[in-house]
């Protein structure tokens, strides 16, 4: 790239004095040993310490950066790097910069994104609290690798190197530490090649102000792998729910039908109208979300997507609705001349005619909603024709 910068090394620093000269002097270290043309880059925005004037003295470039926050920093040391790749890393001396070799063999390799493993290296003492290493960074690299098919093992790792040209296209936008996982599950969505290296984490200076707070950060990571994972979050459990109140519908239609010795009656039915419904709502949301994600373009389309985008139209979905409608409504013709009949004849409440009551009117329902999410659909498939 530009005058000749193999690798930026790009640090977001608030409030490190005591460790960010280290830190910086360290990378220099490890670009003379490994003969690497490099930079290193500290991002500081609002530092009330003398962080920035040493990590200027220690030979680091100081970018100051108005907008608050971890990711912010990074976004703009990103920016600043003028590198073909970027490493970035922590100020607090937790990380070891002269493992940079370690990364850059792997960037070597044609990784787009090479993942820093603490939990697959070594973590010194003291370097993690319990409540991270055992519960927060395993959870949420369990649900990234199961969400995102990431196949990595420790998701929080603040030491990656990356091409910088890869991570560009990613549309990165997070300020603050959920940026960290803005990045995987981007990079992961967009089959960008992600590889691992073991490394060392050690402990910070004591005393030292940690900037995560792991119940609110904790909570951010995965709400944002939650609404990037529209298949996870919506479709499966959604249609889990439907094939569910399909499956209690079909056995409501046989009398001797029971579920744990429990004959299924009128309760069932309702429950069974409503898992049919919600079902069907949850996995819309779904649909929609992914039509969306595929219409920004920087995900690939999914094979759900593909199905839809190929073979939906607004009449195919207007005409499938208006048949489903039209079921449900002969089927409350029915239900209402049985009632009729049961009331003419003095009865009570019919079991047999208010379970198809319930399920005439669940399915009208699930017509008019497909008539609707039809044009939803096809106003979202538009803004891809468009755009
Ligand atoms: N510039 C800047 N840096 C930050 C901000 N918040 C955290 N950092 C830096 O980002 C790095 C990660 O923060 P840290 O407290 O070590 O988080 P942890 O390693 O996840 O516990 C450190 O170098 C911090 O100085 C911020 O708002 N602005
Ligand atoms: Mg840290």
């Amino acid at each position: 790239m530009s005058e000749g910068v193999t690798l930026s090394v790009v640090m977001p620093c608030l409030n490190e004095e005591a460790n960010v000269a280290t830190c910086v002097k360290k990378a220099l270290a490890a670009f003379a040993q490994a003969g690497i043309a490099g930079e290193v880059v500290v991002v500081d925005n609002g530092s009330k310490d003398r962080s920035a004037e040493l990590a200027a003295a220690a030979g680091a470039r100081v970018v100051r950066h108005d907008v608050k926050g971890y990711g912010a920093a990074l976004r703009r040391g990103f920016a600043e790097a003028r590198g073909e790749f970027i490493l970035m890393g922590d100020a607090d001396n937790t990380y070891d910069y002269t493992e940079i070799p370690l990364f850059m063999a792997g960037l070597r390799a044609g990784d787009d994104l090479v993942m820093g493993t603490r939990l697959g290296g070594t973590i010194h003492p003291g370097a993690m609290p319990w409540l991270h290493r055992y519960v927060g960074t395993p959870v949420l690299t369990t649900v990234l690798n199961l969400f995102f098919r990431a196949r990595i093992t420790d998701t929080n790792c603040g030491m990656r190197g990356f091409r910088k040209a890869a991570i560009d296209g990613l549309g990165l936008k997070c300020n603050g530490m959920e940026f960290a996982s803005e990045m995987v599950v981007k990079a992961a969505r967009a089959r960008l090649k992600i590889g691992e290296v073991p490394i060392n984490y050690y402990a910070s200076t004591a005393g030292r102000v940690v900037h995560l707070r792991s119940f609110h950060d904790g909570w951010r990571h995965l709400r944002f792998m939650l609404v990037l994972a529209p298949k996870w979050l919506f479709l499966y459990p959604g249609t889990l729910l439907f094939l569910a109140g399909l499956l209690l519908t079909a056995l409501l239609q046989f009398k001797e039908a029971h579920i744990f010795g429990v004959p299924l009656g009128l309760s069932t039915a309702v429950f069974a109208g409503a898992m049919l419904i919600l079902g069907m709502q949850i996995a819309q949301f779904g649909i929609y979300a992914m039509i969306l994600d595929s219409t920004r373009g920087i995900v690939p389309d999914d094979r759900v997507t593909r199905l839809v985008m190929r073979h939906f139209t607004l009449e195919k979905g207007l005409i499938t609705a208006t048949l489903i409608l039209l079921a449900g409504l002969v089927l409350g013709g029915v239900t209402a001349v049985l009632l009729w009949q049961v009331a003419a004849a003095g009865g009570g409440i019919s079991v047999t005619a208010t379970k198809l009551a319930t399920l005439s009117i669940s399915i009208v329902i699930l017509g008019i909603q497909i008539m609707f999410a039809s044009f939803y659909v096809s106003l979202l498939e538009l803004e891809k024709t468009l755009g």
